[in-house]
């Protein structure tokens, strides 16, 4: 068995130990406005916002620091000086509100938070006993920015063990109270050890962008730890809708993009809509899904308009980054991939039990990461055995290709039949017509549930009866009948989490 170092700061690894490793010149953060910060920037500004922790704020190794902000280069440098500080980074979203963020201070037990000074409103309103808000990017002679000025230049970083926890992300799922997930030093540097080193193999001179929050896991890992480990350099951007995803790509050079499935299907339809010539990605090479299951038509229809094959992947805040995946000639659309170098899956009954091959049941995964709550009485629910239960419902094809069916609560039980949502939102999102689709179960005295869509349609179609009798044609000639819609509502837009995620949940007319 391979084992890592016992003692590791993965902050000093992602940063010293990249400067050691490609120089120090190298650009690693692109802004919006157009300048650049070098790795030899960066790990000044991070060493001096260290000192500020340690030396006027009063951090102490473990001590639980909040980071609260829009994506900029200034969140990611507190971040790695958190982590130099031998203290842990709780993650929040910049969207979370007051209540929420009370919540969080008190599961996490925070006792600093450092807060963009545009997002530190809904902090104050917290009204979190005790706790110490420094905000950073504003004008007061207290910012956290301007007390670094003077600080100097390097900071000798704790040692803290590879097993400390560095990290602690919550997971809001679709209900209840937030979890929070605890990972260690070690974790962070294993996702750009695994998933990013061997599937998305990024090069030193890759620029990076996306569209997921450094609050989320995905984005952390995909637009901070994967391309510092490697040398290269992200565009963070505060905007990062699909038109500006498009944009960077097309203005910025950039390489490696992540974002979620819809992006994927907007982008196509701003590509389809605007002149040939409005957007040049031929820069573009590598393209990252995760956050939500990709349809088949999706990966398709990106390939035939950009030659490029989406690396879809599943991931959760529990696990950190994907775990399964699979790029390049290896990718099966309409499959999620094999289970990334390092992980193990599997697909098991409500007992725990390995399924056979082609039957649908619970995804169980182990790997190098494993889901630590704090303090939940949930741990027991998602290990099981030593194996992680994500909440989705999968199949293993007999080539070992894992497919998604849908989250294991989304799936509809309707006279008997098992409907997957997902499944019928996929040949929904083929219809020309449509730009997002939900499918979920109603509660109906004859069937138990019926199954309803709420579907999005693109600019300038008519949300009519025709439109719904179009829809019920369509899907009835592409599945069988069970599965077609028997109710179909328009909706101006799908309700999502901050990290993008679909609710279903509250479609239903229970919720
Ligand atoms: O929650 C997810 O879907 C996810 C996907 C990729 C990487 C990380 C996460 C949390």
């Amino acid at each position: 068995e391979l084992r890592g170092p016992d003692r590791l700061n993965c902050a000093v690894e992602l940063l010293d130990g990249t400067v050691e490793r490609f120089g120090a010149d190298r650009p690693v953060f692109h802004l919006p406005s157009g300048d650049t910060w070098s790795y030899d920037q960066l790990r000044t500004r991070v060493d001096r916002i260290a000192h500020v922790l340690t030396s006027e704020l009063g951090v102490v190794p473990g001590n639980r620091v909040m980071l609260r902000g829009p994506t900029t280069p200034w969140l990611a440098a507190c971040w790695l000086a958190v982590l130099k500080a031998g203290a842990v980074a709780v993650t929040v979203l910049a969207q979370q509100r007051a209540r929420e963020l009370a919540t969080m201070c008190e599961i996490a037990r925070v006792s600093h938070a450092l807060c963009d000074i545009r997002s530190v409103d809904e902090l104050v309103k917290a009204e979190v006993p005790g706790l110490r808000v420094v905000t950073y990017g504003g004008d007061a002679p207290d910012d956290l920015l301007r007390r670094a000025e003077g600080m100097p230049e390097r900071y000798e970083a704790v040692e803290t063990a590879a097993d400390d926890v560095a990290l602690i992300a919550f997971t809001s799922g679709t209900t209840g109270r937030p979890k929070g997930c605890m990972h260690f030093h070690r974790d962070v540097l294993s996702i750009a050890d695994t998933f990013s080193r061997h599937v998305l193999r990024p090069e030193p001179g890759d620029v990076f962008a996306g569209s997921p929050p450094l609050g989320f896991t995905f984005g952390l890992g995909g637009l901070v730890v994967f391309p510092m480990r490697a040398g290269a350099s992200t565009l963070l951007l505060e905007q990062a809708g699909p038109k500006q995803l498009l944009a960077a790509v097309a203005e910025r050079g950039v390489s490696v993009l992540f974002t979620a499935p819809t992006a994927y299907r907007v982008m196509l339809g701003e590509l389809a809509a605007a002149d040939g010539s409005a957007y040049d990605i031929s820069g573009l090479r590598r393209c990252v899904s995760a956050g939500e299951n990709l349809p088949a038509a999706t990966w398709q229809d990106w390939y035939e308009r950009t030659g490029i094959r989406v690396i879809n992947g599943i991931g959760a805040t529990e696990l950190l980054h994907i775990f399964i995946s699979a790029a390049d000639d290896a990718v099966r659309p309409g499959t999620t991939g094999v289970p990334v170098p390092g992980w193990q899956a599997r697909v098991v009954d409500e007992a725990g039990d390995p399924l056979p091959d082609g039957e649908p049941g619970l995804l169980a995964v182990r790997g190098p990461v494993g889901c630590r709550y704090l303090s939940d009485p949930r741990q027991s629910v998602y290990v099981h055995g030593g194996w992680n239960l994500t909440g989705d419902t999968y199949v293993r094809e007999p080539d070992g290709y894992f497919r998604y069916v849908a989250r294991a609560d989304d799936m509809i039980i309707s006279a008997g039949y098992n409907i997957a949502g997902p499944q019928v939102e996929e040949v929904l999102l083929t219809h020309p017509d449509v730009t997002e689709a939900a499918v979920v179960g109603h509660p109906d005295e004859l069937r138990g549930q019926i199954v309803a869509a709420y579907v999005v349609l693109r600019e300038g179609a008519r949300p009519d009866e025709g439109m719904k009798e179009a829809l019920r044609e369509f899907v009835t000639e592409r599945l069988v009948p069970y599965k077609c819609p028997r109710v179909f509502e328009f909706l101006p837009a799908l309700p999502r989490t901050p990290t993008g995620k679909l609710q279903r949940f509250r479609l239903r007319p229970d919720a």
